[in-house]
């Protein structure tokens, strides 16, 4: 590959705790491009459900097919320790060539890192032909890599509790593939029939015996046809949501709580709406 790894490693280093004014020094006039690059796929699902196991595996066969592949995993950060509570379980073995990247999630807004987009900018610029992240499937978060990727696997554990779990949490609206990992495992077929009465296509996949794998791939290549004929707007709306909302939240942390700024805002939104009504 033409961008030196070490080179990489820096640079998103640099971005996982930007600021939004560093982000923009970073970035310079242009805005982040929209979709073009590199296919992206997210893996969204509770923890526990396989996603480390699952992407270790599926990137196994996709680099013998010769694919550069990059992976980021965003790890849910404890909001008491600000340490990981997951800790850096990456199952992609070492022997491996593949790029492996873990940052941080933050309480702070959706669950997602705070620079993704411009984490995941920097990796479409190096070269690779696929770019892959795993997150924690609960609520905003999943919502959040929804905008950012092509592709967006749902992973189910065997057992119906967990499948209601899921709708309840609306993650199964945001997959354009489903899966239901530990297929080796008693009940995963029940949980796949319950799915597929409500989504259109449900993979049954096992990191133990390899089944389903080549499936998902597949319905991973027709996603992304498909996608090509459509791509997602939603990506630069979620930019500059994402770096409104962090900016203001980095004003309000720099305010003392008695500041008088706050009111003054607080009567500028009443204002507002108030001539908004009238
Ligand atoms: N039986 C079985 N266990 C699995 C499978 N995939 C993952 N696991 C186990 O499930 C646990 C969680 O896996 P992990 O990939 O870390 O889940 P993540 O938290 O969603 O990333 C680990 O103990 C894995 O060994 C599978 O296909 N079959
Ligand atoms: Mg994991």
């Amino acid at each position: 590959m033409t961008v030196n790894r070490r080179e990489l490693g820096r640079r998103l280093n640099r971005l996982t705790d930007a600021s939004v004014a560093e982000v923009l020094t970073v970035r310079g006039d242009e805005p982040l491009a929209g979709p073009g690059g590199p296919r992206r796929v997210g893996f969204t699902g509770p923890p526990g459900a396989g996603k480390s196991s699952l992407i270790g595996a599926l990137a196994r066969r996709r680099v013998e097919h010769g694919v550069n592949l990059a992976v980021l995993c965003i790890d849910p950060t404890s909001p008491l320790t600000g340490g990981s509570i997951l800790g850096d379980r990456i199952r992609i073995d070492a022997d491996l060539d593949v790029y492996v990247r873990s940052v941080p999630s933050r309480q702070a807004n959706d669950g997602l890192t705070d620079n993704l987009p411009d984490l995941l900018a920097a990796l479409d610029g190096a070269d690779f032909d696929e770019i892959w992240v795993e997150t924690v499937g609960v609520g905003q978060a999943a919502y959040g890599v929804r905008r950012c990727v092509d592709t967006v696997v749902v992973l189910v554990l065997p057992g119906s509790g967990d499948t209601v779990q899921a709708m309840k949490a609306g993650i199964l609206e945001i997959g354009d593939v489903h899966v239901v990992t530990k297929g080796d495992r008693p009940g995963a077929e029940q949980t796949a029939d319950e799915l597929a009465a409500i989504v259109d296509e449900v993979i049954v996949t096992s990191t133990v015996d390899g089944r389903g794998l080549d499936d998902l791939l597949a319905a991973l290549d027709r996603h992304h046809v498909h996608q090509r004929r459509s791509p997602d707007h939603d990506r630069v709306r979620y930019d500059v949501e994402r770096l409104i909302t962090r900016r203001v939240r980095e004003l309000l942390n720099d305010l003392d709580p008695g500041d008088r700024t706050l009111g003054a805002a607080y009567r500028t939104i009443v204002n507002a709406l108030e001539s908004e009504n009238s």
